[in-house]
């Protein structure tokens, strides 16, 4: 009798649990999934509408993007022109969250660019943080991962590299982002499909206030996508990036009660209502600890308005 009371509760635990977390996944089978609110607009670039249907291809279950010039770094005249970004719009998520993909990058013979096909989170063409696999023209032309990010057009090499490898070794890589629900540190993996498994990009962890732009976006909301920049080539050959898969794993702030994406009134009220109680399953119980107290009030009011 225990038993199955222990377990009913254990039950509505998990069921709270996973209807309070995001977990998308499209692995592009014949196009992007119809059901998931993908957009291939970037506010404040020109064209706002990014997507160049000619340079797209879905095939065997990647998507194929056919680069060209145009790229989100800086805001000089000849810049925020990127063509061919899309994304997923995201709210406010809690630490814990994990994205990943997997690109490859046929360079089709070019050298002496940085090339780059990877992840991007973005509120705008002049705010965003990208992470990449890279072709790097002051190591030999050899690919690495690397990251930059943009707060209000001034761009910044992020610190996050890894060494360098010959693409003859191979050029494709899964690329992965999690931020540790403990320690709030960002870090940075990837994984070359050479039976080494996934290693932490040097320079990784990284303090998400290192990065205003992806930080904002973490509080706030944003967009979440997959990023390509051909590095101000304009013709002759181009590089092909395909991507296998984007998955996103949210999880939203536990401050969240009623997971619309906002920290407000309609949350704190919960816990005020259930101030006091103790015991399992209790909504307004923001840590887990199966008592509402002072502690769940405190961390409802330093999240209050995030999202909003
Ligand atoms: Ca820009
Ligand atoms: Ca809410
Ligand atoms: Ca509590």
């Amino acid at each position: 009798m225990k038993m199955t009371k222990t377990l009913g509760c254990l039950f509505a635990l998990m069921c709270v649990c996973s209807a309070f977390s995001q977990e998308v996944i499209d692995d592009f089978q014949g196009g992007l999934k119809a059901a998931l609110p993908w957009s291939w607009q970037v506010p404040g670039n020109s064209p706002l509408n990014t997507l160049d249907e000619s340079r797209i291809q879905y095939a065997q279950g990647w998507l194929q993007v056919t680069l060209q010039s145009g790229t989100l770094q800086g805001n000089a005249s000849d810049r925020n022109n990127i063509r061919n970004l899309p994304s997923l719009p995201v709210r406010a998520f809690a630490p814990g969250w994990i994205v990943e993909t997997r690109v490859r990058l046929t360079l089709n013979g070019i050298t002496g660019a940085y090339i780059q096909a990877g992840l991007v989170f973005f509120t705008n063409a002049d705010n965003y943080f990208n992470f990449h696999l890279t072709m790097d023209p002051f190591d030999a032309n050899r690919l690495k991962v690397s990251a930059g990010h943009e707060l209000s057009g001034s761009y910044q090499w992020s610190g996050i590299t890894s060494t360098g490898w010959n693409p003859a070794l191979g050029n494709q890589v899964r690329l992965q982002i999690r931020q540790d629900p403990q320690t709030k540190l960002i870090h940075f993996y990837y994984d070359r499909e050479n039976g080494v498994f996934w290693q932490e990009a040097t320079g990784s962890p990284k303090n998400p206030a290192d990065y205003p732009a992806l930080q904002a976006i973490l509080d706030q909301g944003g967009s979440v996508g997959l990023y390509t920049d051909a590095a101000g080539r304009q013709a002759g050959n181009m590089p092909v990036a395909a991507f296998d898969y984007l998955e996103l794993y949210l999880p939203p702030r536990p401050t969240d009660l009623n997971n619309d994406g906002c920290v407000d009134d309609i949350d704190l009220i919960q816990v005020l209502l259930q101030f006091g109680a103790t015991g399992p399953c209790l909504i307004g119980d923001v840590n887990g600890n199966q008592s509402v107290d002072d502690d769940d009030l405190l961390q409802m009011l330093i999240d209050f308005g995030k999202g909003c």
